[in-house]
């Protein structure tokens, strides 16, 4: 019977080398034969080089690959030297080991065989972390690629899907996953009762073979829903004592499990609020009933007021994750990581970076990013997030350290999964590179983007050299092309309320969800300098400053920050408006030509894999001539300006 899945960049082909040698892998020391590092090591090789003969130990084999672990390593460190002969892979532990089996893999497949090799890898990020919002009935919230393979109607699954998933996680480095949505509904706020203690523990044991931690996400107001007791405020003694109770059962009973994600008073969660208590108190509580088993609480920073009058212009959603969080830096717990989205509103194509991250010096912080591309084309759209992950990681925070950009301040990073049970896990196997390039950058941030899109190329699609040229181009401009022909110049925020995909430039106008765009007939934008919300403010100087003016603010963020007429000179040299019809126009020629180049790869790509492309394509090209012409109708409207090309804008 056919695999129900891909196995995307697991899929081991056979190298197009001659070697009619033997090889051998020697286990030093502690190396266990069945851990999964040796497990992986067999699968590769026997796949790679199927006519070689494998077999462990024999000195006289003329390739010999020594599997070692060596203290000094951290352990998930690895080193790895190789050459003709053989290859020595060395892990601080059995999950560096493993990391490094992988990176031997790689190299023996975009070489194209035995190469030297000499490398120390540490990773960048001690957490690596993928949220699932996928919920108890099989259904995920904004999920783009069918329904859930870890639940189905309040069963959790696991199948030889769920090892392909670690195998694919571990590849890359991610080492924690969030199996559950934060939303926390339905029966998966039972999640932590004894009702699911034998799965998590198989689940949670079998995740951790591949070094990867369980997360669950919980329900705050728990001691009520599933305790019964009259109230959850964290400073209550019967409330800590039950989630001290909660803790040892469900440690004693779920193997590998690494902790709790919560949404607290955010979008309807139940959070401290409620008690009159602030987020320190209630993630310190949290953390301190599992603090013993070594779990961690990662407590997200998506808080603000979801009930917003849009008459009112003071409020600004943008900084209300920082004036949530910034006055309590210093107060969290050590195994409290706070969790903050990488712009202060929600996942935009192009947000600023969150001020949080150069301001909670004492605190422990992990970014967030959204793989599943909700306001990014909802895998339908073919839209490419390494680069803008890669910037938000570099951005400098100006806040006085010697080191001081995001990823300096941050010690891990999560990323809302776009995964499901598609056939390519993924909805568009062009997304597949998202979450590939994620834990890839999360272990090796200084790759630049082409070489990890290169490197997923090759391991997906083998080695093609036209084939790679075209993706490349295509996932390489991705990004540039969604903003230019959906909402450019930082405004967000135009899609069509609910599911968030197609334009309506109103859609969030007058709404309670302080997501607006102000725009009237002479001007757009919404002011956030010291004149305006002063949201501007909350960064560092220069950027304070930078961001502060319209002279300064850099284009692309520019209606972030500023209000602006029509007529307003970018530092393009054209005006607001021009650049306005001009992007769209662009953004949409720039699609019309990804699809084009991807039509033209009928026959290097399998048949399943081009033809799902082509249909994403064509969505991709229909949706984007919708927000060409009603974002482009929008402002003629609107300023009555023509365009100055002359071009019909309806
Ligand atoms: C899980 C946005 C999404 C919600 C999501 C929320 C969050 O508002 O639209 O679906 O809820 O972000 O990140 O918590």
């Amino acid at each position: 019977m056919e695999a129900a899945y891909s196995k995307l960049w697991l899929d081991y082909k056979p190298l197009d080398i001659t070697f009619s040698g033997s090889l051998a892998i020697r286990c030093l020391k502690g190396v266990r034969r069945d851990c999964a590092a040796v497990s992986e090591l067999i699968t590769a090789l026997s796949a790679l080089l199927p006519q070689a003969e494998l077999t462990f130990g024999a000195d006289s084999a003329s390739y010999i690959v020594e599997l070692d672990i060596g203290g000094y390593l951290g352990p998930e460190d690895y080193t790895l030297s190789a050459d003709e002969r053989g290859a020595t892979i060395l892990g601080g532990s059995e999950t560096g080991l493993l990391y490094g089996v992988f990176a031997y893999t790689r190299e023996l497949i975009t070489e194209g065989g035995f190469t030297r090799i000499s490398r120390r890898v540490s990773p960048a990020l001690p957490l690596r972390m993928l949220d699932h919002w996928d919920n108890a009935d099989g259904s995920i919230e904004r999920g783009y690629s069918g329904s859930s393979f870890f639940f189905k109607n309040g069963e959790l699954i696991i199948s030889d899907r769920t090892v392909h998933y670690a195998r694919l996680l571990a590849s890359v480095g991610i080492n924690a996953a969030a199996i559950n949505n934060v939303n926390v509904r339905g029966d998966a706020v039972r999640f932590i009762t004894p009702d699911y203690y034998r799965k998590l523990d198989m689940l949670g044991d079998l995740l951790e073979r591949w070094g990867i931690k369980l997360y669950l996400s919980v329900d705050f107001s728990a001691p009520m829903s599933v305790g019964g007791l009259p109230s959850a405020d964290p400073l209550d003694p019967r409330v800590q004592s039950w989630w001290k109770d909660k803790a040892a059962e469900l440690f004693r009973s779920v193997r590998g499990l690494g902790g709790f994600l919560v949404k607290a008073d955010s979008e309807g969660q139940p959070g401290p609020y409620a008690y009159g208590r602030d987020h320190a108190d209630g993630a310190n509580m949290l953390a301190r009933a599992i603090q013993p088993y070594g779990g961690k609480v990662i407590w997200r920073c998506f808080v603000y007021n979801c009930s917003q009058n849009w008459r009112d212009t003071r409020t600004d959603r943008a900084c209300a994750g920082y004036n949530t969080f910034a006055p309590l830096d210093g107060r969290f717990d050590d195994n409290v990581i706070l969790q903050i989205k990488n712009g202060p509103m929600d996942f935009q194509i192009r947000e600023p970076v969150h001020p949080l991250f150069g301001v909670m010096k004492q605190t422990n912080t992990a970014a967030e990013f959204q793989l599943a591309q909700e306001y990014t084309g909802q895998q339908l759209h073919v839209c490419c997030l390494i680069p803008m992950i890669k910037e938000i990681l570099a951005f400098k925070t100006y806040n006085g350290r010697d080191k001081d950009t995001v990823l300096d301040m941050i010690s891990g990073a999560a990323a809302v999964s776009n995964t499901g049970d598609s056939f390519c896990w993924t909805g568009s196997e062009l997304a597949g590179a998202n979450l590939y390039g994620f834990g890839r950058l999360c272990f090796e941030p200084s790759l630049p983007a082409e070489d990890i899109l290169d490197e997923w190329i090759s391991l997906t699609f083998g080695q093609n050299e036209e084939l790679k040229e075209k993706l490349l181009f295509i996932l390489l401009g991705s990004r540039d092309a969604y903003e230019s022909y959906t909402v450019p110049l930082g405004l967000g925020w135009m899609c069509k309320p609910n599911h968030h995909y197609g334009p309506d430039p109103w859609g969030y106008e007058f709404d309670r969800w302080g997501t607006y765009n102000r725009a009237d007939r002479d001007a757009v934008g919404v002011d956030r300098g010291p004149g305006g919300t002063g949201y501007s403010e909350l960064y560092y100087p220069p950027l304070s400053d930078i961001y502060g003016s319209a002279d300064t603010c850099p284009d692309e963020l520019l209606l972030f920050f500023c209000r602006v007429p029509y007529t307003h000179v970018l530092k393009s040299g054209k005006t607001l408006i021009q650049h306005i019809y001009d992007s769209h126009f662009e953004g949409c020629e720039q699609a019309e030509e990804f699809a084009r180049l991807w039509r033209s790869l009928e026959g290097s790509l399998p048949e399943q894999v081009f033809k799902n492309g082509c249909e994403r394509f064509r969505e991709q090209l229909r949706c984007a001539a919708e927000w060409r012409d009603i974002v482009n109708a929008f402002f003629h409207r609107l300023s009555g300006i023509p365009d100055e090309k002359g071009r019909k804008l309806y």
